[in-house]
């Protein structure tokens, strides 16, 4: 049935996609975004791979190839009185929110972007919960989380929810969060609130714990190269996969951060869609917040640097891989085993990590090389600054001690 599908980031690398597939699936749809990220190029010197054109022209070519038009509200979620607006004007069935910063490091480079990541993130989502409960309690939340919001713990990760025998009784909390960021806690603190706001308010919600997401290519950025996704590969918002191909391109060392054996699901952008999609069909109840795990494989990330290697010089290319040392904080070897059936249970069919998809990926990447800045494959965010690891963990209480 067609539904009033309103996306949250619709500039971005998942949300642009994600609204022209709505669009031609036969669904009224309308993009918000604040451009934050164009202006977090800027601040950073880097530029997706692609050239992307604004948004508006974005619009104007879809609505040239496909004949369909998609709506456009420019503006900040952190601004009640304009996602209130957006709502009420719009009465969306469904909201897909990506409209959040979604780099771990980025959240990492200093006290000033943990605390914009986190107030963007979550003030966000708490006004698009309150808009609902006050505009339009029937819509359906579809949240992008995150499954480093269980971080790697050492026991089976399972589909949102935990239930606990204790002294003799028994509860299902929300499965207890370890997340390794600063970013990846900013969703922690959205689910909490989206949990709030179904139990109290019986809002209807979906959150979606994506695992890594790669791929350049959906069937409709594939139309047209005005529709092309904004595709990173910079130590901030690229993420591995993507940047292993990227880098495999104009033979710079695959950067494998230590020992590489971090283990994450991951999954195509294709199939991103496809959850989102189904999550949208199937709506969660009144007073439901589910929790679906959406990746379809895990790898190590030796393993997919490994794969990358193999394909890139299937294709002739030299490709060497870097044990670089590791600017992030987590376990390099470690027991990981998620769950994630739900969305194979309501029909989502995995476009696995193959070597013929690797080879198309390369190819395409590779079509674009004179794009590519090598200089931005490392831009030195570390989750503990070195003056830190070299005083050691005594250092708070030392300073704290000297100054009393
Ligand atoms: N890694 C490398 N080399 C690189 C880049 C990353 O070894 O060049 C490692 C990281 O240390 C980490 C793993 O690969 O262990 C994944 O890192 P990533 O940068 O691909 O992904 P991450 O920072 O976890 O964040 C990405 C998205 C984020 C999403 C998350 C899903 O940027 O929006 O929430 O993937 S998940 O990882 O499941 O939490």
């Amino acid at each position: 049935m067609a539904q009033r599908v309103l996306v949250l980031g619709g500039d971005g690398y998942l949300g642009w996609p994600t609204a022209m597939a709505f669009s031609r699936a036969g669904h009224r749809v309308a993009v918000v975004d604040n451009f934050a990220k164009r202006q977090w190029e800027l601040e950073l010197g880097v530029r997706p791979l692609f050239a992307i054109p604004t948004l508006h022209e974005r619009i104007r070519a879809w609505r040239e190839v496909a004949e369909n038009e998609i709506e456009l509200f420019v503006g900040d979620l952190t601004d009640y009185a304009f996602v209130e607006s957006v709502i009420d004007d719009f009465r969306p069935d469904t909201v897909v929110h990506y409209g959040e910063q979604p780099s771990a490091p980025y959240s990492m480079i200093d006290a000033r972007h943990a605390a914009y990541t986190q107030a963007n993130n979550v003030v966000g989502t708490l006004n698009l919960l309150f808009a609902m409960r006050d505009v339009s309690p029937e819509t359906h939340l579809v949240k992008l989380g995150t499954m480093g919001e269980y971080g790697t713990p050492d026991i089976d990760i399972e589909e949102g929810y935990l239930t606990v025998d204790h002294n003799g009784r028994r509860h299902t909390f929300l499965y207890p969060k370890t997340p390794g960021s600063i970013y990846h806690l900013s969703k922690v603190h959205d689910s909490h609130n989206i949990h709030f706001a179904t139990r109290i308010w019986s809002l209807r919600a979906t959150d979606l714990h994506q695992g890594v997401v790669y791929g350049v290519e959906t069937d409709e950025t594939a139309l047209d190269p005005r529709l092309a996704t904004s595709f990173h590969y910079d130590e901030v918002f690229g993420t591995a996969l993507n940047r292993f191909c990227a880098e495999a391109a104009v033979d710079f060392p695959l950067t494998v951060y230590g020992k590489g054996g971090q283990t994450r699901g991951y999954l195509n952008i294709r199939d991103t869609i496809q959850c989102v999609q189904l999550a949208a069909a199937h709506p969660a109840e009144a007073g439901e917040l589910r929790v679906y795990n959406q990746f379809t494989e895990q790898f190590t990330v030796l393993e997919l640097a490994r794969r990358v290697k193999a394909a890139g010089e299937h294709l002739g290319w030299s490709v060497a891989m870097d044990h670089t040392s590791n600017p992030r904080k987590e376990a390099e070897e470690h027991y990981y085993n998620a769950v994630h059936s739900k969305l194979l249970e309501l029909g989502l069919r995995p476009h696995l990590l193959s070597e013929e998809l690797i080879d198309t990926m390369l190819l395409k990447i590779a079509e674009e090389r004179e794009r590519i800045d090598r200089s931005v494959f490392v831009q030195h965010v570390r989750w503990v600054p070195k003056a830190l690891e070299a005083v050691g963990p005594g250092r708070a209480t030392n300073r704290a001690s000297s100054r009393a």
